[in-house]
Order: structure tokens, then C-alpha cells, then sequence
């Protein structure tokens, strides 16, 4: 809306020039200046809606006959558990059989990158789906944990072959944490569930013979 209304006075402006017999130099620059940020506008908002949502949201996206291994901790449990729940909402929403999913429970996320490389390992599943919550405290355990947990999960992902997905929050205190524990694509669950989808589709699609 802004842009159309800025196009209309922009050109307005351009008709009253061009009743006049000699229109001064820097006037043509300044309506030039205008027509390059109405652009420049254009195009950033164009951008912005583009990625507000991630591409495959566009494309037909199916979780059916694939097996999925959500390994969640235990810390802070009612955000993980809302995870959990967004990740089943995720797979569910993509035709995922509920005998399709299963859960494997860890004490913390420190604990999260071996029992994920197991069921990796197992070749019963076709992504494995990470979840924890580890919140910053007055230590630097917080850095610790944060560090491990994520280079495991990375390293254990290349080793098997196999997508582990990082849907793992590291926040600064509980509030951020629960505001990435909300509805669909603002749960980290339900994010990485639907990544998790998204890497089957694309591995089986172009990486099988
Ligand atoms: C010890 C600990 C701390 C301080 N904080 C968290 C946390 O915020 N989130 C989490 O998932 N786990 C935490 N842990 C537990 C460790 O992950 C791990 O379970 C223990 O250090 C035992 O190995």
C-alpha cells in the first residue's frame, strides 16, 4: 500500500514537470531518487514474504511409509514436552502413521547425541528428530552443554549417513524458551519434525537409483 501510494504522488509530481517549460536538474535526480527506493521497497518486501516461510511450504510434502525417531531430555520437561507435541503435529499433518514414530526419552541434552547416533545406527528410521531445551545459567555449564550437544548431533548426522535434525533451544532464560515452544512453525518441534520431512523426501528423491 505504501509503495502504490508513494508510485501515485511520485507520479503526480512527474505530470506537474512536465507542464513546465524547463524542469531543474536536481528535481529529475530527486524524482529518480524516489523511484529507486519505491523499488528498493518493492523489492525488500517481496523478499520478506518469500522467506517468511520456508520454500517446501509451497511444495506437496509427505512423511508417508517413512520411520521417525524422536530423541527428547528431560530437562525442563513442559517445554520439551511441547516439543514433542509439535513434532507430532509436524508428522502427523504430513501422513506420518502414528506406528511410524517413536520416542526415546534421555535425562539431558547432554545425553541426547548418543542415544540419537543409536537409533541412527539401528537403520530402523529414516530421520531422527532431536529435542531439548537447555536454558543459560550462572555457569558456564550452559556453554558446555550447548557446545556438545550440538557438535554430537552434527557429528553422529555424518557419521551414519543418516538426518539427525537440531531442534534443540539454547535460550538465555525461560521466556525465550517458551516463546520457541508455541504453534506450528514457532515450535522448534514442529520446525524440525517438518525439516525432518522435508530431508527424507529429498535424499530418497534424488540420491536413490
Ligand atoms: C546439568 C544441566 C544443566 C545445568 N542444565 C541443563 C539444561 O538447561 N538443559 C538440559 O537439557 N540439561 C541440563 N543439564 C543436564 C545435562 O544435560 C546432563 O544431563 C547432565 O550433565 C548429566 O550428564
Amino acid at each position: 500500500m505504501t509503495a502504490q501510494r508513494n508510485l501515485r504522488s511520485l507520479a503526480a509530481f512527474l505530470t506537474l514537470c512536465r507542464g513546465q517549460p524547463s524542469t531543474p536538474n536536481h528535481i529529475w535526480q530527486l524524482a529518480l531518487r524516489q523511484l529507486y527506493s519505491i523499488r528498493l521497497n518493492h523489492h525488500a518486501q517481496t523478499l520478506r514474504s518469500e522467506t517468511s516461510q520456508p520454500a517446501t511450504e509451497q511444495q506437496a510434502l509427505s512423511a508417508k511409509d517413512f520411520r521417525f525417531a524422536i530423541v527428547a531430555s528431560g530437562w525442563h520437561d513442559s517445554i520439551v514436552s511441547r516439543l514433542i507435541a509439535g513434532a507430532r503435529d509436524a508428522l502427523e499433518e504430513l501422513l506420518a502413521a502414528e506406528t511410524a514414530v517413536e520416542i526415546f526419552r534421555v535425562p539431558g541434552s547432554f545425553e541426547i547425541p548418543l542415544c540419537a547416533l543409536k537409533a541412527a545406527e539401528s537403520g530402523k528410521f529414516d530421520a531422527v528428530i532431536c529435542l531439548g531445551v537447555i536454558i543459560r545459567g550462572e555457569t558456564p555449564h550452559f556453554d558446555y552443554i550447548a557446545a556438545e550437544t550440538a557438535r554430537g548431533i552434527g557429528e553422529a548426522s555424518l557419521k551414519t549417513g543418516v538426518p539427525l535434525l537440531f531442534g534443540v533451544i539454547t535460550a538465555d532464560n525461560i521466556d525465550q524458551a517458551i516463546d520457541r515452544a508455541g504453534e506450528k512453525l514457532n515450535n522448534k518441534g514442529f520446525e524440525a519434525a517438518r525439516a525432518a520431512v522435508e530431508l527424507v523426501n529429498l535424499y530418497r528423491e534424488v540420491f536413490t537409483k
